[in-house]
């Protein structure tokens, strides 16, 4: 695969093609990251940013994933104490995920965010961000209703995170697109750098087809998921015979097949009895597609297959999950 395509794939937005165009001219060495604030478990909203960050590091890049812990102090998700011990299990995830930790660097914001330099330069944002620009930069990660003091000063430190941990890339799911416009305007304003961005999809929500996938509402698949609870989760989905469902909707048992199993897998098995015409061996998402369209594959049988394929990719992870609580 050309490695533009590579850095690419799976991504809704590109921003902006030249720049990282550019990149793929030359990854070697280059770094790239993606923060998360630390909450329990890691879900498939996690993952899908994972595995962008794991074609990064076939592309020869290096990752740096940043356990946002004032980030989410500010976002108002617990004590200190509490959120940094959440970020220590979720590293130990992302391991066991797949991310290779000989090219993973793990950073705490805690680490460099509290440093005089640091702060001047928030301040300096402050002055030059509007108090509008930094509140509609959180419209779809500011947890509760009333938007705090703590919500706009969020943005501009994740805007500075690109500086300070000096990188040539950052990944982000469509929800981040908002703080990454205000980073581009705003770094430059203060005499850095802009740098480009990768956004990956939002997955819709299981049951529907409609919206995010989100661990607040509705159904999620996360790592802490027994094999059964993921057969009953993936098997409850919403799943017509078509990639292009009426209206807004999506149809979210292709979209994990896209986003999650064919970037992890080199194919994919669904098993049939002889008489409904024996297994079928996928190699690629659109033929998988093409024939659950057709009606050669049947939704229930393409169920089946994703939810084995999941349990695969999150064992590791549910694993070391059980030894670290036992
Ligand atoms: N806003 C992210 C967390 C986060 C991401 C990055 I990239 C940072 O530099 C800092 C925080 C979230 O919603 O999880």
């Amino acid at each position: 695969m050309d490695t533009y395509e590579l850095l690419t794939r799976n991504t809704d937005e590109v921003v902006v093609e030249d720049e990282v165009r550019e990149l793929a001219q030359d990854p070697d060495g280059k770094r790239v990251y993606v923060g998360y604030e630390p909450s329990g478990v890691l879900h498939l909203g996690h993952l899908l940013t994972a595995n962008k960050l794991i074609d990064l590091q076939d592309a020869g890049m290096e990752v740096v994933v940043l356990l946002a812990d004032v980030h989410a102090y500010l976002n108002d998700k617990g004590t200190f104490e509490e959120i940094r011990e959440t970020a220590e299990r979720m590293r130990a995830q992302f391991l066991a995920y797949g991310l290779d930790e000989e090219r993973t660097e793990f950073v705490y914001g805690s680490d460099y965010q509290l440093e005089e330099d640091y702060t001047l330069d928030v301040h300096e944002l402050e002055l030059s961000t509007t108090l509008n620009r930094a509140q509609r930069a959180m419209a779809e990660i500011q947890s509760g209703e009333t938007a705090k003091v703590s919500h706009v000063v969020y943005p501009l430190m994740q805007a500075l995170d690109i500086e300070y941990l000096d990188l040539d890339l950052a990944i982000g799911g469509m929800d981040q697109r908002k703080v990454h416009m205000l980073m581009r305007e705003e770094l430059p304003a203060i005499g850095y750098e802009a740098r480009p961005v990768l956004h990956t999809p939002i997955v819709a929500d299981l049951t529907t087809g409609d919206g995010k996938m989100s661990s607040s509402e509705g159904i999620t698949i996360s790592m802490e998921d027994s094999t059964e609870e993921l057969e009953e989760k993936v098997n409850s989905a919403f799943c017509p015979p078509t990639r292009d469902p009426e209206g807004d909707l999506e149809n979210p048992v292709l979209e994990l097949f896209e986003y999650h199993v064919f970037p992890r897998f080199e194919e994919v098995v669904v098993e049939r009895p002889d008489e409904y015409g024996g297994d079928l061996t996928y190699e690629s998402y659109e033929t998988l597609a093409t024939d659950l369209e057709s009606g050669e594959l049947h939704p229930a049988d393409a169920k089946g297959a994703l939810a084995s394929s999941l349990d695969e990719l999150i064992a590791p992870g549910r694993d070391v999950l059980s030894e670290m609580r036992a």
